[in-house]
């Protein structure tokens, strides 16, 4: 096995490279090895300075995550920084890649720092519950005053190569970063420099902007305790010594590695790549992608698509309807443009990506093409019929359908493996879930190629069987129900919705509706009545709204009234609500958020434990993933399956049963569920299986 760290004589500079794949994290092996490496260079008499450097993808991207569960020991970060301070010969770091975390702590503890032009620099600890325990709330500050570094150390977002160079959190940019920092470090040890960050003095700080940016973090953080945390400590930079500070962050981290955050969030971690993993066939190459339909779905599809650097031809039907899709999508290009995140050049190479047709025939050498028109399985099927036509017989088929058969779609084609769904999530360019529907015959490559083409596109894939609504939408449609149960029994839209919020999600259920609009909901009620069963209990007060014509915020009113786009109480929906209670015979009392949210959560679990049982999801952090990157379930919770066990899974099934006795048919506690409880294990030990 290669060494994880070596040094190498390179004239009088010692070049020190770690070889840790795949991102050369920095385990205890690589830290143990990286501060016997730096005391090794120090003590060589014909090295006169230093380069740390990494072989592989990229500079080091954080401490190793899979450690942050054992009890902390052996050489820490903080070891590598402090043996880095006291070098007496100065040492480069040269980034590439995505240098982050421990890894740009230890970059600021180096002497200087150059990177590649495509490099990138970040503190991404909040992501994971965490902050940078080694020093980087007081290195950071120092070089790119308190404000700069406060936004960066909490928002955790990644900063491009030219950014970090204005900022001053790195030195140089280029090409070879090996060769520069070589340069850079005979250049140090000419002129005899040790320049550390630590002796900088903060550069001056406006005290009035810092405080507001301050007070503003823990509203965005919406329960997260993270960037509070990380605030509170670089705040630290501006009143308290080096060392005494060093300490206080060490203590903050490791307060937030053992709390429950950091530990859901940790399982987020691993829940995403776990659903993204590839299995064993080879994906097929996808270079150009048709799309049916340019309404709102298709055509953030084929932004989505463009934006991934793909050629996408989207079809509809007749000139008007494709010229509507094609502004469509151009409105968003330049509204990008106009705000200054999309370059000009950028802008025009995703215009030069797409083309617009009313006729099929234009998809002739697509290698996939996804559909996206209406929901109505005829409709459908004739697209399909008419695709396989045109198409080559490896092109795949995809439908964007919520809920239908894709076996149905499949039926109808020659060469049915070649068929799946890809359920995007409105607006389809923004929201980074997507179900991957295996159907019945779908080819493994198949699977494989949808699988590769997420990560092209930075979605976050879930697979999913085939059931109505597969795993997303058929437990939001489960969990919606609790919501409506609760009205009848004594709350109101606007209460339900703030016991959702303070549980941590984005929006509540009825605030989503209104925007979403009420009629794709009603439509689909409409379609399941006659498979309804009829001793469930089924509140009708969205049917009244909607009879109505009040569908939401686009006809100004739902279960809101929309003002001067604020969401107001209508008293016109309480009446209704009050009426839902009295018809059931219900006398309305007060209902509190914990019995909310505790319905919500066990409504949640029980329908995903069945989801499980069924096959419908491979394992119960896939249904994290789904409703985490799509239906705002709070990261920082984990996703519902994590959270039932964090709760205690008898807790859950007890909720479970009571609720089955209030309303009978639909909420039978899952068998699943009942066996986890019986043998005492939890849904992690199924993820460990899955
Ligand atoms: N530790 C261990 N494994 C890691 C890892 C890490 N930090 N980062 C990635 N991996 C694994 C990942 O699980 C996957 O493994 C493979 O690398 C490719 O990852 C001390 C406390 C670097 C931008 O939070 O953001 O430093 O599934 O699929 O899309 O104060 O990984 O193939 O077996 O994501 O190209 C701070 C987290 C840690 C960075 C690459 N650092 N990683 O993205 O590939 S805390 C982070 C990422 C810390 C200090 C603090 C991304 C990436 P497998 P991938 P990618």
């Amino acid at each position: 096995m290669a060494e994880l760290v070596r040094l190498e004589h390179v004239g009088d500079i010692g070049v020190i490279i770690i070889d840790h794949p795949p991102v050369n994290a920095l385990s205890v092996a690589v830290r143990e090895r990286l501060v016997a490496a730096v005391r090794a260079l120090a003590q060589a008499p014909g090295l006169r300075a230093g380069v740390l450097a990494c072989d592989g993808r990229t500079f080091i991207a954080g401490a190793d995550i899979r450690e942050f569960d054992a009890p902390p020991g052996g050489t820490t970060t903080h070891d590598v920084c402090e043996a880095l301070d006291h070098s007496p010969k100065p040492i480069v770091a040269a980034m590439f890649g995505t240098a982050l975390g421990g890894g740009l702590e230890v970059a600021l503890a180096c002497h200087a720092r150059v990177i590649a032009p495509e490099g990138v620099v970040g503190f991404p600890e909040v992501r994971i519950g965490l902050l940078p325990g080694a020093g980087g709330t007081q290195r950071l500050p120092r070089v790119t005053g308190a404000l700069v570094a406060l936004e960066m150390i909490t928002s955790g977002r990644h900063v491009p190569a030219a950014e970090a160079l204005a900022t001053g959190i790195v030195d140089e940019v280029a090409t070879d970063v090996r060769d520069a920092a070589m340069i850079r470090a005979r250049a140090l040890a000419d002129a005899a420099r040790l320049p550390r960050i630590r002796d900088l003095p903060l550069p001056p700080v406006n005290r009035a902007a810092f405080d507001a940016a301050l007070g503003a973090i823990t509203h965005k953080a919406r329960g997260a305790v993270a960037p509070a945390e990380a605030a509170r400590c670089v705040a630290m930079a501006l009143d308290t010594d080096f060392d005494e500070a060093l300490q206080q962050e060490h203590a903050a981290f490791q307060v937030l590695r053992t709390g429950a955050q950091s530990k859901a969030l940790r399982h987020m971690f691993a829940a995403d790549r776990a659903a993204a993993k590839g299995r064993d066939a080879q994906p097929w190459p996808v270079r150009h992608v048709g799309i049916v339909g340019g309404g709102t779905m298709g055509s953030g599809i084929a932004i989505a698509m463009a934006d991934a650097g793909l050629e996408v031809t989207l079809v509809e039907v007749g000139d008007a309807a494709m010229q509507a899709a094609e502004a469509r999508i151009r409105t968003v290009y330049d509204r990008q443009a106009k705000s200054g995140r999309l370059s000009a050049a950028a802008h025009a190479a995703r215009l030069a990506h797409l083309s617009f047709a009313t006729d099929v025939a234009a998809l002739r050498d697509t290698d996939l093409v996804i559909e996206a028109i209406i929901e109505n399985i005829d409709a459908k099927q004739d697209v399909f019929r008419r695709l396989s036509t045109v198409v080559r017989r490896d092109t795949i088929l995809a439908s964007n359908t919520s809920y239908l058969n894709i076996d149905l779609l499949a039926d109808v084609v020659d060469n049915p493996e070649r068929v799946l769904g890809l359920h995007f999530f409105s607006p389809a360019h923004v929201m980074r879930l997507l179900e991957i529907v295996r159907a019945g015959r779908t080819a493994p490559q198949v699977l494989a190629t949808a699988l590769a083409l997420a990560k092209r596109i930075r979605k976050q894939p879930v697979v999913a069987g085939i059931c109505d609504g597969f795993i997303g939408n058929r437990i939001f449609s489960v969990w919606r129900k609790q919501c409506d149960y609760a009205l009848e029994d004594g709350a109101l839209p606007h209460e339900v919705d703030a016991a959702l919020e303070q549980f941590g999600m984005a929006m509540g259920p009825y605030a989503v509706g209104d925007l979403a609009g009420l009629d794709i909901g009603w439509a689909q009620r409409k379609r399941l009545a006659a498979t309804r069963d009829a001793l469930e209990r089924y509140v009708p007060i969205a049917d009244w709204i909607c009879e109505e014509g009040h569908f939401g915020q686009k006809t100004g009113r739902g279960y809101y009234l929309h003002q001067d786009s604020k969401r107001v109480v209508d008293p016109e929906v309480t009446a209704l609500v009050e009426r839902a209670s009295a018809e059931r015979g219900l006398r309305r009392k007060p209902i509190s958020a914990v019995h909310i949210q505790t319905r919500v959560l066990a409504a949640m679990v029980n329908e995903g434990a069945k989801i499980l049982a069924e096959g419908i999801a491979a394992r119960p952090s896939d249904i994290d993933v789904v409703l985490v990157h799509g239906y705002g379930f709070p990261s920082w919770r984990g996703g519902p399956m994590h959270t039932a066990d964090a709760h205690g899974l008898g807790a859950i099934l007890n909720v479970v049963r009571s609720m089955f006795a209030e309303s009978g048919a639909g909420w039978q506690p899952a068998p699943l569920l009942e066996e986890l409880v019986a043998s005492n294990r939890d849904f992690a030990s199924l993820n460990r299986l899955g």
